[in-house]
């Protein structure tokens, strides 16, 4: 490998949180996965918890190479067998945030069955899924929650199969935190992620992302940032809709937003009361009764709130640092006043124009068109951006001209 580009791995802003010695990563062009595992990273900074007692699991898929990539605790397992592995984790070891990054095949396809009864035990797990609508990398089969008619390559002639609403489907089953986004959305993904970490019980967060390879050559569809268009016209925030009201068509409206969260006891608390039930207070898992347990959670808790705050206190002195340095520096300050000189004389002409509109048939326009009080800004600014175009054209062709 060149220097430059060990300089590049080891200067990228995710050097922190992805095996950089792994990159360049097998996802193409366009595939919503990157984004994804990029608002996981940011997530798991935000959130202030200790990334040694973390831990991401997947299956099997284009999606299941994220835990290969990122670089925490990880383990590649088995096509659906994601759930049972971080389960088995989580019951090891209480102590550790397990999180599940699959696809929409591995988790509610071959790995359905671990998926419901997860969210009916209220396991305490955060599943990540990125639906794409195929089996990504097996060539592009039909999932079970291709939309109708879409085509795949197990269904050409379009999908008449019924599919799955996997918020609808994890409601039913249980789940205790249920939220859906795009990969659009990577501020929300952040978000939802971040909040999933923090909290205790089955969270599950779905990502509708594209996958040009397969699913949207197949379907005529375009390329990724099309499709990402598509998603930014057809998404519909409902915050605590229904869940019955998640269905997708294709192509149709897509219903985002966080839709369930609520609390009720973990699948290790529940097991928890019951052993006290039977042998008392002396009770112990790991050798730690429950209430040194809690006293352990509780000091965590504390870590991860002094983490938060001294990031907020950071970001925060960051923030105040750049404004004094732009103010207060000589050499800067020289710098933006030549710009600032240089931008005013160009601008002259513009300037002019903008002003006589904006004194002129700008009060003209808004007094004709509406009552005093209703004067919308709207009609003044296309006034405004008129004569800036009027005067604009004298500069381009003094442009073309010296080109010339
Ligand atoms: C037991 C078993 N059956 C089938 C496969 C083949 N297989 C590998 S990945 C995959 C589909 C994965 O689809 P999805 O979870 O949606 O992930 P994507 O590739 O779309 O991200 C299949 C069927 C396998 N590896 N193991
Ligand atoms: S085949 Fe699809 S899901 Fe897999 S990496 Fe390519 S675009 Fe992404
Ligand atoms: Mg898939």
């Amino acid at each position: 490998m060149s220097t430059d580009i060990i300089t590049f791995k080891a200067g990228s802003p995710m050097a922190s949180t992805l095996r950089m010695d792994r990159m360049p990563h097998i996802w193409c062009p366009g595939c919503g996965i990157g984004s994804e595992v990029n608002s996981f990273a940011e997530a798991v900074k935000r959130s202030g918890i200790d990334p040694k007692k973390l831990v991401v699991v997947s299956g099997i898929g284009c999606t299941g190479r994220v835990a290969g990539y990122v670089n925490f605790d990880s383990m590649h397992t088995t096509h659906g067998r994601a759930i049972p592995v971080a389960t088995g984790i989580k019951l090891a070891n209480p102590e550790l945030t397990v999180v599940v990054f699959s696809g929409e095949g591995d988790l509610a396809g071959i790995g359905g069955n671990h998926l419901i009864h997860a969210a009916r035990r209220n396991m305490d797990l955060v599943v990540i899924c990125n639906n794409n609508f195929t089996y990504g990398m097996t060539g592009g089969q039909v999932t079970p929650t291709t939309p109708g008619s879409a085509m795949a390559s197990t269904t050409p002639y379009g999908n008449y199969e019924y599919p799955f609403s996997l918020p609808f489907l994890m409601d039913a089953a249980g789940a205790t935190y249920i939220a859906r986004w795009t990969s659009m959305h990577s501020r929300n993904v952040t978000q939802s992620i971040e909040e999933a970490l923090l909290r205790k019980g089955f969270s599950f967060i779905e990502i509708i992302s594209p996958c040009p390879t397969l699913y949207l050559r197949r379907n005529r569809l375009g390329d990724g940032v099309d499709q990402l268009q598509n998603y930014q016209d057809n998404s519909i925030l409902k915050h605590g809709c229904d869940t019955r009201e998640t269905a997708i068509d294709f192509q149709g409206k897509i219903v985002i937003g966080k839709f369930v969260e609520k609390n009720k006891p973990t699948y290790l608390e529940a097991s928890d009361k019951c052993a006290v039930k039977l042998v008392g207070d002396d009770y112990q898992l790991y050798g730690k009764t429950i209430p040194e347990r809690e006293a352990e959670e509780k000091a965590e808790k504390e870590k991860i709130a002094a983490r938060r705050a001294a990031m907020a206190e950071e970001e925060a002195q960051e923030e105040a640092a750049s404004h004094k340095v732009s103010v207060s520096a000589p050499a800067v300050k020289e710098v933006l006043a030549k710009a600032a000189k240089k931008a005013a004389a160009k601008a002259k002409p513009v300037r002019k124009a903008v002003a006589k509109a904006k004194t002129r048939p700008v009060k003209k326009t808004v007094a004709k068109a509406q009552p005093k009080k209703a004067a919308s800004k709207a009609p003044a600014k296309k006034v405004v951006v008129k004569a800036a175009k009027k005067a604009a054209p004298k500069k381009t062709s003094k442009l073309n001209k010296t080109r010339k």
